[in-house]
C-alpha cells in the first residue's frame, strides 16, 4: 500500500464531503431542465460562460451547468485541496507518491534562465543544456551536416518506441506536418507486430536513414525487439561501424543504451520525474524537434508554458483546464457518463484522441485513492474520438440519438493550415452545426426524425494548429487531467496496470516454440496448443 507523503491524516474520501451533498442536491435541482430552458433564462448564458485565455477560446455554455454549479464544483476542487497539489505539482514535490518522484513535466517548459531547484540540483538549467543539444543535433540533421556512414545526408528519421515514446512525439509531428521540413521523412514504429517494422523500412535506403530509439527505461520489450532488428537491417547493408552514425537514443538509462550498442554521446537524456505520457516537451520530442526545428519546438513548448502560467495563476473559477477538469467531475460523478468524445475538426490532430486517450485513462484509469483505500465513486472515463467531419458519417448518429450520455469537445481552428478553396470554412460550418443541433435538437411528428437535443458539448477554438497552440491543447488537457485525479484522491502519475503488461507475456513466449506441458486455465492452454501447431518457426 502507498504511504502518503503529503497529507499524514487522509482526508474523508470526496464523496463525503458536504460540497459533494450539495452538488447532489444541486443536479437533482436541475432535473428536467434542459439547455434550451437554460439559455432561454439567461440571455447573458453564451458570454459568461465563454472564456479565453492562452490563445484558446473556449465555449462552456452549451453544458448542464449554472453559474452555481460552477461555484459548486470549484469549491469541491477547494476542499481536494486542488490549488495547494497543483502548487506541489509545480514546486516539484514527490506528487507521485506510490514511485515517491515528482511530476515536473512543467519543468520541461521552463523559459531559459529560470530556476527551479529539486533535491539541490537546478532542472530549469538541467533542461536547457539538454534541449541545446537536441537543437544541435536537429540542426545537424536538417541542414544535411550530419550525415550516414556513407556520407549521405539523413532523409528518413524513423522514431522507436512505445506508449509515452510513442504517442506524443507521433501524434505531434502529425498535427505539425505543415511546419515540418518536407525534405525528410518519418516514421513512427511502435508495436512489436513485425508489419509494423516492415512497413516503416520497405521504402526506405539503410544510407540515408537515421534511427531514434526512445525508451525512458531502455528496457521495453516491444522497443528494444524493434530497434534490435532495424541495427540488423542497417547492418547487414552498411556494416557494424554504420551504427553510430544512423542510431541515436533518448532514455534515462545510459547503461542500457551503451549495452545495447548506441554510443552514449548520441544519447539525449531525460528525467525519472517525466512520465512516459507527459514526456512529449522532453528529449522524447526529439523527432518532432528534427521535424519542425529548434525554433518551432521552442515555440511548441512556449505554448504549453502560457497554459501552465494560466492554470497556475487563474482563479479556479475562471481556469480553463479547472474547468474542464471540473465538468469531467460533473459528467462523470454526478450525470453518469462514462465517456467522453474528443472531436478535432481537423485531419491533423487524427492522433490526438489516441493521445488523450492514454493521458488521461492512464492517469486516472485507478480505483484506489492516495491514501490506500479503494474508492467509492467513478474515476477516469473511456476516452475516445475520431477527427470531423469524419466521425460525422460513422459515430455522430450515437451521440445525436442514442440512449447514452456523451459530453464532447469540439475542436477546430479560424484558419486552415492547408488552405484550399472553401474547404475550411465548409468544415468549421460542420463544426458548429454539430454544437447547435446537439444542444438544441430538432422538432418533428416523425418520431424517427425527432432530435431530442440538449446533449452537451465544449467547444475549443484557436487562431490556427501551429506548434504553440498544439502545445496549449496539450498543457490544457495535462492539467485537466490533473484536475479530475487530485478532486478523485488519485495519483494520476504511476501506471501500475502498464507494468504489468510488461512482464505477463514473458512465461508464455517461453512456452511458445516448446512442447512442454502447459499449466494455464483451459482456454489459454489450448490457445497455446492451437498456436503452437500453426506458427513458423523463427527465421
Ligand atoms: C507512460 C507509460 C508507458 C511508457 C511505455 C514505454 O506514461 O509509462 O506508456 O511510456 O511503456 O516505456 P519506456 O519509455 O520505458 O520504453
Amino acid at each position: 500500500m502507498a504511504t502518503p507523503t503529503s497529507a499524514p491524516q487522509p482526508p474523508p474520501p470526496i464523496d463525503e464531503t458536504p460540497t459533494w451533498a450539495a452538488l447532489t442536491a444541486h443536479r437533482d435541482g436541475l432535473a428536467g431542465t434542459s439547455l434550451r430552458h437554460l439559455f432561454a433564462a439567461d440571455p447573458d448564458r453564451a458570454g459568461s460562460l465563454t472564456l479565453e485565455a492562452a490563445g484558446l477560446r473556449v465555449d462552456l455554455s452549451k453544458n448542464w451547468v449554472t453559474a452555481e454549479t460552477i461555484s459548486l464544483l470549484s469549491e469541491l476542487a477547494r476542499a481536494a485541496g486542488l490549488e495547494e497539489r497543483r502548487d506541489q505539482m509545480f514546486a516539484g514535490t514527490p506528487v507521485n507518491e506510490s514511485e515517491g518522484r515528482a511530476a515536473l513535466h512543467t519543468a520541461l517548459r521552463l523559459p531559459a534562465g529560470e530556476r527551479l531547484e529539486v533535491d539541490g540540483a537546478d532542472v530549469g538549467a538541467d533542461v536547457h543544456i539538454e534541449l541545446s543539444r537536441m537543437a544541435a543535433f536537429a540542426d545537424a540533421v536538417r541542414s544535411g551536416r550530419w550525415t550516414g556512414a556513407t556520407g549521405e545526408p539523413i532523409r528518413a528519421v524513423v522514431n522507436i518506441g512505445i506508449g509515452g515514446s510513442d504517442l506524443g512525439p507521433a501524434m505531434a509531428y502529425h498535427a505539425l506536418r505543415p511546419w515540418s521540413d518536407r525534405r525528410l521523412t518519418f516514421r513512427y514504429v511502435s508495436n512489436i507486430d513485425p508489419s509494423a517494422l516492415h512497413e516503416a523500412l520497405v521504402d526506405l535506403d539503410p544510407e540515408t536513414t537515421l534511427f531514434i530509439v526512445v525508451s525512458k527505461t531502455f528496457g521495453t520489450i516491444e522497443t528494444l525487439t524493434n530497434a534490435g532488428s532495424a541495427r540488423r537491417w542497417l547492418v547487414d547493408d552498411l556494416g557494424e561501424d554504420a551504427v553510430p552514425r544512423h542510431f541515436v537514443a533518448v532514455s534515462t538509462n545510459a547503461d542500457r543504451v551503451e549495452a545495447f550498442g548506441i554510443d552514449p554521446t548520441n544519447m539525449f537524456g531525460f528525467w525519472d520525474w517525466v512520465g512516459g505520457r507527459y514526456s512529449v516537451g522532453s528529449a522524447v520530442g526529439l523527432s518532432l524537434m528534427v521535424a519542425i526545428g529548434p525554433d518551432g519546438f521552442d515555440e511548441f513548448l512556449a505554448g504549453m508554458r502560457e497554459v501552465d502560467e494560466h492554470f497556475r495563476s487563474a482563479p479556479l473559477e475562471a481556469n480553463l483546464p479547472v474547468l474542464l477538469g471540473l465538468l469531467g467531475i460533473w459528467y462523470t460523478n454526478f450525470l453518469g457518463a462514462e465517456t467522453v468524445a474528443v472531436l478535432p475538426y481537423a485531419d491533423h490532430l487524427a492522433r490526438f484522441p489516441a493521445y488523450l486517450q492514454q493521458l488521461d485513462m492512464e492517469s486516472n484509469g485507478k480505483g484506489v485513492d492516495r491514501w490506500g483505500r479503494r474508492v467509492g465513486y467513478a474515476t477516469g472515463p473511456i476516452v475516445w474520438g475520431e477527427p470531423g467531419t469524419n466521425g460525422q458519417h460513422a459515430f455522430y448518429q450515437l451521440i445525436h440519438q442514442g440512449t447514452r450520455l456523451i459530453p464532447c469537445d469540439m475542436i477546430g481552428f479560424a484558419q486552415a493550415t492547408d488552405p484550399i478553396g472553401d474547404h475550411h470554412d465548409r468544415l468549421m460550418a460542420n463544426l458548429l452545426a454539430q454544437t447547435e443541433a446537439l444542444a438544441f435538437g430538432q422538432d418533428s411528428d416523425d418520431p424517427n426524425r425527432f432530435f431530442t437535443g440538449n446533449r452537451p458539448t465544449t467547444t475549443i477554438l484557436a487562431e490556427q494548429l501551429d506548434p504553440a497552440t498544439l502545445g496549449r491543447l496539450i498543457a490544457l488537457y495535462e492539467h485537466k487531467v490533473f484536475t479530475m485525479g487530485t478532486v478523485w484522491g488519485i495519483n494520476s502519475f504511476d501506471q501500475f496496470g502498464v507494468e504489468l503488461g510488461k512482464v505477463l507475456a514473458s512465461a508464455i513466449e517461453g512456452e511458445l516454440p516448446t512442447d512442454t506441458p502447459l499449466a494455464h486455465d483451459a482456454s489459454t492452454n489450448a490457445a497455446i496448443a492451437w498456436y503452437r501447431a500453426h506458427r513458423h518457426p523463427v527465421s
